[in-house]
């Protein structure tokens, strides 16, 4: 069972999956309200100043978020995940929902996400769920390949600062943007039910919402296989867990309550 997503997800780090979530969409949107209505502690406005064509995230829910707890435990994405990966075993690292009002014109930075976490492995996928139609133009990127650059690119919020990891070795992102032309620049036209596979090493970035319709809603589920293990990374991650820092060092398993296997 996808044999061919697993082949494309190794190479490009980033591959495409058509319509297996279309059932799933309606339980995902009430998610997304009780979200915005409820929001949690992490919660973030990107565009403070702005009612309309607002940027928000939220994550690390899923426990508590009836909806998201259902198809993490119920849906087959933990299968799907495990055959995209080529893993053993799933295990939930944490959900994270992106919402792009109509109109709105803030752009998501390039970036990718393995730097930001207190975690350190090699099978990582996360699984972009769209919840409305997105135009080509709309549509988050990825760079095909670059999970196999062997970089850690410096973690900066999505306001532009930057996180300060001490004695580590990362660098600072090439200028993607001026010389889109030296990469190989992935990225499709959505529809609800599709969802997008990618490596935690994979760049990616997405331009503002260009829709004058819809708002562009996506919930990001993020999954570890096999070999996760804590990582100390020496300074503020995203998401922060702090607490995991009074009982872990680097290299010490995860524990299974808070990031449990679900295949
Ligand atoms: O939805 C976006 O704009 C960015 C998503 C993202 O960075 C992620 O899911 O890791």
């Amino acid at each position: 069972m996808l044999k061919n997503e697993h082949e494309l997800f190794e190479r490009d780090g980033v591959v495409i999956i058509r319509g297996l979530f279309k059932d799933w969409i309606p339980l995902l949107e009430t998610g997304v309200k009780e979200n915005e209505q409820n929001p949690g502690q992490w919660f973030r406005d990107y565009t403070p100043a702005q009612t309309e064509g607002k940027f928000w995230a939220d994550y690390c829910n899923w426990q508590r978020i009836h909806a998201f707890n259902t198809f993490v435990k119920d849906s087959p994405a933990a299968e799907i995940v495990k055959a995209i990966m080529g893993s053993q075993s799933v295990r939930m690292f944490h959900e994270h929902v992106l919402f792009k009002g109509v109109g709105s014109a803030k752009v998501t930075p390039w970036h990718h996400d393995a730097p930001y976490y207190p975690v350190d492995a090699k099978q990582t996928l996360s699984l972009w769920i769209p919840l409305d139609p997105i135009s080509r133009e709309s549509a988050i990127e990825f760079i095909a390949g670059s999970h196999l650059w062997g970089k850690h690119f410096k973690p900066q919020s999505f306001n532009g600062e930057y996180y300060n990891h001490a004695g580590s070795k990362q660098e600072m992102l090439p200028d993607i943007d001026n010389h889109r032309e030296d990469y190989n620049i992935l990225g499709w036209a959505l529809e609800p039910g599709d969802a997008i596979a990618f490596n935690y090493l994979t760049i990616h970035g997405a331009p503002g919402n260009l829709s004058k319709e819809h708002s562009r809603r996506a919930v990001s589920f993020r999954w570890l296989g096999d070999d996760a293990v804590y990582m100390n990374r020496g300074g503020k991650t995203s998401p922060q867990y702090p607490h995991l820092i009074n009982f872990l060092t680097t290299g010490d398993p995860l524990p299974e309550d808070e990031f449990p296997f679900v295949a």
